[in-house]
């Protein structure tokens, strides 16, 4: 068998709480199939095939109905895994690519018919080698109408990127709220800078998303809501949710998806929060062109 490494599971429970007609998983991943989408060669992990069959699976156990699928950084600036995902998902996906920053206006055009709606900027050094930002600014200038750039950081660095994040011209989707330390609570340093952040400018948003990366207690997950559930309620209109399947180097500490999903009710209370967080955000942000019936 393959020693690319697993970090998923095949028999997660089916959730308790049951989404909104159109809810949209805004942040997982398709790894491969590699013999078709090989692996970059710069993947800093080699993860067994994770494809759209079952990914759409995951999906309909849940209760969703739509998927954002990010591109994982095992696969480069390649973005066929994630293009070929989108293809074969009847409109019902769309994606964030990973760039060159010198890509040329055709292929970011192939990519926008491809259901490409951003593109992500990596800052975890663990994953990527480099992220030059002098580079990332210029292609941020030049995308198509419409996009959006996603960035991911750990919260030590968020100090000192903020005249980065400030210079992006377009609107940003921050993954894992920049993953705070949620020990600290909803006032604690790393969510206040957070907070910070998303005051300083209106067109942030950010996905209240892993509490299995951010909160090792595990589910029922206490300290990841009690910190995000506030952010939740004081930013209706600017929050995502996704699975973040098939969580990528989470290997030693598999999360249940059915669990995951059992969070949302708690950072989110009501029907509306629920319907903005799951529904209205991700279509006005990934849909805007399409409309699609709930
Ligand atoms: C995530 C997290 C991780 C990995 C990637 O692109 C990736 O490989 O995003 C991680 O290891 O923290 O949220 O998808």
């Amino acid at each position: 068998m393959s020693d690319r490494i697993r970090s998923w599971t095949d028999t997660p429970s089916v959730p308790r709480y049951t989404p909104p007609p159109g809810a949209v998983d805004a942040h997982c991943h398709v790894f491969g199939p590699a013999d078709r989408f090989p692996f970059s060669a710069k993947a800093k992990y080699l993860p067994r095939d994770a494809g759209p069959d079952m990914l759409f699976a995951l999906r309909d156990r849940l209760g969703f109905a739509r998927n954002v699928i990010v591109q994982a950084s095992c696969h480069g600036t390649d973005n066929a895994a994630t293009l070929h995902a989108i293809a074969a998902s009847d409109g019902r996906a769309r994606g964030v690519a990973v760039v060159d920053p010198a890509i040329g206006e055709a292929e970011l055009e192939a990519l926008h018919a491809g259901g490409i709606r951003g593109i992500r900027f990596n800052f975890l050094k663990r994953l990527v080698d480099d992220a030059p930002k002098d580079r990332f600014l210029e292609i941020a200038a030049r995308l198509p109408a419409g996009w959006h750039v996603v960035v991911y950081f750990e919260a030590d660095i968020l100090a000192e990127l903020r005249p980065f994040l400030d210079a992006i011209p377009v609107p940003l989707v921050i993954d894992h709220m920049g993953r705070p330390d949620v020990g600290q609570g909803p006032d604690g340093p790393d969510l206040r800078a957070f907070r910070a952040l998303l005051d300083s400018r209106p067109d942030i948003h950010f996905k209240a998303s892993c509490p299995d990366r951010l909160d090792p207690a595990g589910a029922p997950y206490a300290d990841f809501v009690a910190a995000v559930a506030p952010l939740v309620a004081d930013y209706p209109d600017r929050c995502l949710w996704g699975t973040d399947w098939p969580h990528p180097n989470m290997q030693d500490a598999i999360p249940d998806d059915g669990a995951l999903v059992d969070v949302i009710p708690c950072i989110a209370p009501s029907a509306e929060a629920q319907r903005k967080l799951l529904v209205d955000n991700p279509l006005r942000l990934y849909w805007a062109d399409a409309a699609p019936a709930r």
